[in-house]
């Protein structure tokens, strides 16, 4: 090709490139078209430390470099909780734990039928933000989050006769691991999955009560690695579109089965997505059940009004592998060092009984306890459950259409009930400074 020609196709690529052709000069940009978002970070502590990938030969491992050694920062005051509430919400978490550590042992004697799956470390987050809900609101869990279920009235027997496949468990023993729901009297999705579907799901639950005439908030969790989904991204999308009253918890516990959220994601904090959805984003220590609450309270009451979703992401980390037959031996061992001093349950402890005094170490021991005392009753009721009939196998599968009604739960549908219509610059005005 002749120079002058080379030339020339140079000039026309570069101009077409930005779209704006030959004529149209380039606008500076001004003060007044730059914009600028803020998240809302609760935390009082920025972890400062890089997981990286290391490759010799077929061998792969993670480093860790930075700050791990930093100081475990106070737990928050919350703006909203009284002693009682916070007591409470102790008593929950020490309940998730506890269940989960019977759950384990009812494994190891071969009680369980499928694998077993935890959330040590995450119970502030799965008891604080289900702590928000209220009666008429509802919430879809994933597997981790067994708190959740706790705190929205299921027992622990309960999660304990699902893992056992008995036929007193939610499913009457059709299902091995989470999959129940309860559309009666605790609002509850049955987790679906993972990886983000039940967020387009919550969303039309919170559709389906605003078509009744009530704005509710609806809850769901989404993993480090499952936001990454294109469903996810859908489901949020739509909720904020439509102003639906979704709080999205995204559970940044730093491993996504056995991939480093360094390697799942490329900007700073999760959070930040929130801006390219148009809603609020907030960023919570999630072993911080005052954080978790505060935060949870907040975006509930927001959807309460109509206004919408908000995405919280609350920071933490998985302390177990993904299921109980991984050992995570791909976790670097400083990083558990660092996460096991800001166990949620030993903080709250330490803050309930020393920093707050709001329960003497007595009370303490009493309660803890209590806890125990309950749990054992649990276990056992759950271990004397029979297993189902194997002739009862094909019963209560599949709807046969006179088994239950599904009624609507607020109100007669409202047909041309008008969705938010709120323009575009209020939403700025009020989320982003
Ligand atoms: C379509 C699909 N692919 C893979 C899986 C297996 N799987 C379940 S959870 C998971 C990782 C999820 O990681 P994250 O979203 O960070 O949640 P976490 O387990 O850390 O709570 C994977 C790969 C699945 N359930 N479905
Ligand atoms: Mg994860």
């Amino acid at each position: 090709m002749a120079k002058k020609k080379k030339a020339a196709l140079k000039a026309r690529v570069r101009h077409s490139s930005n779209g704006r052709g030959n004529h149209a000069p380039q606008s500076p940009i001004t003060s007044s078209s730059q914009r600028t978002y803020t998240i809302a970070d609760y935390r009082l502590e920025k972890p400062t430390f890089d997981i990286r990938q290391v490759r010799k030969g077929d061998e792969v491992r993670y480093e860790v470099s930075g700050e791990v050694n930093a100081p475990v920062p106070p737990i928050r005051e919350s703006k909203y909780l009284d002693k009682k509430q916070c007591i409470e919400i102790y008593r929950l978490m020490l309940l998730n734990r506890k269940t989960e550590i019977a759950l384990e042992n009812l494994y190891k004697q071969g009680k369980v039928v499928g694998g077993v799956y935890f959330g040590l470390g995450q119970e502030a987050c799965s008891c604080a933000s289900a702590y928000a809900l209220q009666k008429d609101d509802w919430f879809g869990p994933m597997i981790r989050n067994q708190g959740s279920l706790l705190v929205r009235g299921f027992r622990a027997r309960d999660i304990m006769m699902q893992y056992m496949a008995k036929s007193g468990s939610p499913t009457k023993g059709r299902d091995g691991t989470s999959h129940f729901g309860d559309i009666e009297k605790r609002n509850m999705v049955s987790p679906i999955s993972m990886l983000g579907d039940l967020i387009p799901v919550l969303a039309g639950v919170a559709l389906g009560a605003r078509l009744q005439g009530r704005n509710i908030a609806v809850m769901t969790y989404i993993g480090d690695g499952g936001q990454s989904t294109g469903v996810t991204y859908e489901g949020l999308n739509f909720a904020a579109v439509q102003d639906l009253g979704l709080v999205l918890f995204v559970e940044n516990n730093l491993w996504a089965y056995s991939t480093p959220a360094d390697m799942q994601f490329r900007v700073k904090d999760l959070a930040e997505r929130a801006i390219g959805y148009g809603i609020p984003g907030v960023i919570v220590d999630g072993t911080d059940a005052c954080q978790v609450y505060d935060a949870a309270h907040e975006a509930c009451e927001r959807a309460r009004r109509g206004e919408g979703p908000t995405l919280i992401e609350a920071k933490m980390m998985r302390m177990k592998g993904h299921a109980i037959h991984d050992a995570a031996d791909y976790v670097p061992k400083s990083m558990f060092e660092y996460w096991r001093k800001r166990d949620p349950i030993t903080r709250f402890e330490n803050y309930l009984v020393n920093v707050k005094k709001w329960m003497t170490p007595e009370e303490n021991e009493n309660l803890v306890a209590s806890v125990e005392r309950e749990l054992e009753a649990e276990r056992e009721f759950a271990l004397a459950s029979p297993l189902p009939k194997p002739e009862s196998a094909a019963g209560g599968v599949y709807c046969e259409g006179d088994c239950h009604e599904i009624k609507p739960k607020y109100g007669a549908p409202k047909t041309g009930t008008k969705v938010s219509s709120r323009p575009k610059e209020t939403n700025a005005a009020i989320h982003f400074k």
